[in-house]
């Protein structure tokens, strides 16, 4: 982390090429040589009892697999802070050329030794009667870039340095404005009649190793403490928790439809968004987008990323008894599906991209598969495809996959498949302007 290193645009792209360059030359891309394994039962309890009804399953089962994954590999978030504001720093009800209402909200939690403020932007659709639907998510960049709209304040925080790829402090340039535009597809979101929220992960967290001392984890460290516990919550957990806390705001906008919001994230902030999803229910919609190993993908196959490299690169990211499971994949008292199965009976749509080998595109299918049996036993349809689909083919109703050509990324054609799913699973149809 260079604090001074010179500015230069940051922008999504040097993230996505960061993924590219993570591929290791021994990672497993052949199906040959993907191990035999067989899951956890989602549906079988710690003590060897089957959970035969949703009353157990909720009461009983559901709140055990949350255990595992606060214990083995998100760790432990606080609860709820007793005390937050919402400061409306402004409200703009013609922008984007009168096709939006654009909200800045600074969220204030009072949060353990001191206070955590994250930036939240809000676009809303104009000319809406009721309460709107929404889609929150964190962005890797910062608000200035979902859309060129110069009346976003720009951020004053962290920076992703595009050169070094490292997060440094300062003010993020005039130019970043609308430089990840393109996945967040802004216009179709509103043409959808639905909002978007977002706020900067950074603001939370920046994320390297050491950015603990800068963000929220930092305000929880009992007197004297200066590494986490081995269950205490990592980056993760805290960019959920983060989720969460904006989501206590949109509870108190009367212009959103709290009961219609959807968390959704890309890559690590898609691992956010289904930690985010299976601690809170009050989002009635998770997306994960490309979220790969350590989120969707089923970490036993293998494939692409393993454990070991989360671990390793990032270990900031997951709590210290994950780190027990480099290597070990086979031990692990969870998989992917059953984080899944989490969010389950709410909505879930899971995406993979062709290209994106490193984070296990059938890993993730598999993981969702996988899930069905808890939606099944709590009412609603399993995603049943016997092979995964080809390009372009979404399957599937509660729990809906695709896989699209191309790399690491989120696309237009990603967006278009997220607010399709929502017309349905919301039953929203756009009020006509
Ligand atoms: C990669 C990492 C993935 C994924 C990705 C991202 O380097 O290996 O697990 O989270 O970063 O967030 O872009």
């Amino acid at each position: 982390m260079t604090p001074r290193a010179p500015y230069v645009l940051l922008c999504a792209a040097a993230l996505m090429g960061s993924h590219a360059a993570a591929q290791k030359p021994d990672a497993i891309y052949d199906e040959a040589k993907v191990p035999k394994y067989s899951l956890p039962d989602p549906l079988v309890m710690n003590n060897g009892e089957r959970v035969r009804d949703a009353s157990i399953w909720t009461s009983r089962r559901r709140p055990e697999i949350l255990e595992i994954y606060r214990t083995e590999v998100y760790g432990r978030s606080p609860e709820r802070p007793a005390s937050m504001a919402f400061d409306v720093d402004s409200v703009e009800r013609h922008a984007l050329g009168g096709r939006a209402v654009r909200k800045q909200i600074t969220i204030c939690v009072a949060a353990g030794t001191g206070t955590l403020k994250m930036k939240a932007l809000i676009y809303l659709p104009t000319g809406a009667t009721k309460p709107v639907p929404l889609f929150l998510a964190l962005s890797f960049v910062g608000n200035e870039a979902v859309s060129a709209d110069p009346g976003v304040a720009l951020g004053d925080r962290w920076v992703r340095d595009a050169v070094s790829n490292e997060m440094v402090k300062q003010r993020a340039p005039e130019a970043s404005r609308g430089s990840s535009a393109q996945q967040w597809q802004l216009d179709q979101i509103l043409g959808h009649g639905y909002g978007l929220a977002t706020v900067f992960y950074g603001d939370i967290e920046p994320d390297f190793v050491g950015g603990m001392k800068y963000g929220v984890r930092s305000l929880f460290l009992k007197p004297g403490q200066t590494e986490p516990a081995a269950d205490d919550w990592g980056a993760i957990a805290a960019w959920s928790w983060g989720l969460s806390r904006t989501m206590d705001y949109v509870e108190t906008d009367r212009d959103i439809d709290a009961a219609r919001v959807a968390v959704m994230g890309h890559s690590r902030l898609g691992k956010a968004a289904l930690w985010a999803g299976a601690q809170d229910t009050r989002f009635s919609m998770v997306i994960s987008n490309e979220s790969g190993e350590g989120g969707a993908a089923i970490s036993r196959r293998l494939y692409g990323e393993r454990t070991k490299d989360l671990n390793t690169r990032f270990p900031h990211w997951f709590d210290g008894n994950f780190k027990r499971y480099s290597d070990h994949e086979d031990r692990m008292p969870f998989d992917s599906h059953m984080l899944l199965a989490l969010i389950a009976p709410r909505a879930l749509y899971v995406s993979s991209a062709e290209e994106d080998r490193w984070s296990d595109p059938r890993g993730e299918f598999l993981g969702a598969v996988n899930a069905g049996p808890v939606y099944e036993l709590l009412g609603e349809k399993a995603l049943t495809a016997e092979a995964m689909p080809g390009l372009h083919q979404p399957v599937g109703h509660t729990v809906r996959y695709h896989i699209r050509a191309g790399k690491h990324d989120v696309t237009a054609y990603d967006w278009e498949q997220y607010l399709k799913f929502a017309d349905v699973q919301w039953s929203h149809k756009a009020q006509s302007p």
